[in-house]
């Protein structure tokens, strides 16, 4: 049987991580979010993790090659996996790139990418109410929150296109309850 590979997209905030805690179950799938892995990395204080923090604080991506590096890894590390949820991955055209070329190489291909569609002053209320529990620099501030939407539309969202020329783009809207919204993304999987 071929695998579920599928790319959960969206803005920061969006519900990417949310939502991928239900996929996951639902479908047996792994969880590859660079957000967690790269905190991962800064919680250990390795080399990586200190290079990412000072970007992640500011709301900047961190470079293609730490990320795509890291999620090569973690797709050879689960060979026998029943599929892939790829969560705040790719965030640029060079790590879309990327990916297609891992996956392709063993005719595993992106199946489906997800699009969460939020407006920005919800994602903004929903990052300020996470960072007075989180403890991330990176949502405890208007302004960083407002930058990495900025990074975003100017790196990220271009992606849409790219996978729309595959025929995989599907928009999800993104604002409602948790369980309406993974059941559109139930639906959209099909
Ligand atoms: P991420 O960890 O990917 O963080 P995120 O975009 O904020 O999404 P997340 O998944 O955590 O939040 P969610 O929308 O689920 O990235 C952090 C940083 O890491 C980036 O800025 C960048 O520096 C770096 N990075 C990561 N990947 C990279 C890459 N590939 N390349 C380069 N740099 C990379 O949830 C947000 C909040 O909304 C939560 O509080 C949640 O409870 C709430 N929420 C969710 N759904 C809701 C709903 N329906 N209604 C109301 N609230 C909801």
């Amino acid at each position: 049987m071929s695998k579920l590979n599928i790319v959960l997209f969206g803005p920061p905030g969006a519900g990417k991580g949310t939502q991928s805690a239900f996929l996951i179950q639902r479908y047996g799938l792994v969880h590859l979010s660079t957000g967690d892995l790269l905190r991962g990395e800064i919680k250990e204080e390795t080399e990586l993790g200190i290079a990412a923090k000072e970007l992640m604080d500011r709301g900047d991506l961190v470079p293609d090659h730490i990320v795509i590096g890291m999620i090569r890894n973690k797709i050879e590390a689960h060979l026998d996996a029943q599929g892939f949820i790829f969560d705040g991955f790719p965030r640029t055209q060079a790590q879309a790139e990327a990916l297609d070329e891992m996956l392709n190489a063993k005719s595993e291909p992106i199946v489906a990418m997800l699009a969460l569609e939020v407006p920005e002053e919800e994602l903004v209320k929903r990052l300020l109410g996470r960072g007075e529990t989180s403890g991330r620099t990176d949502d405890s501030n208007e302004s960083i929150i407002r930058n990495r939407i900025r990074e975003y539309e100017k790196k990220t969202a271009p992606l849409r296109g790219y996978y729309q020329a595959q025929g995989k783009f599907k928009g999800i809207d993104g604002v409602g309850s948790l369980a309406d919204i993974t059941d559109r993304l139930v639906k959209a999987i099909g």
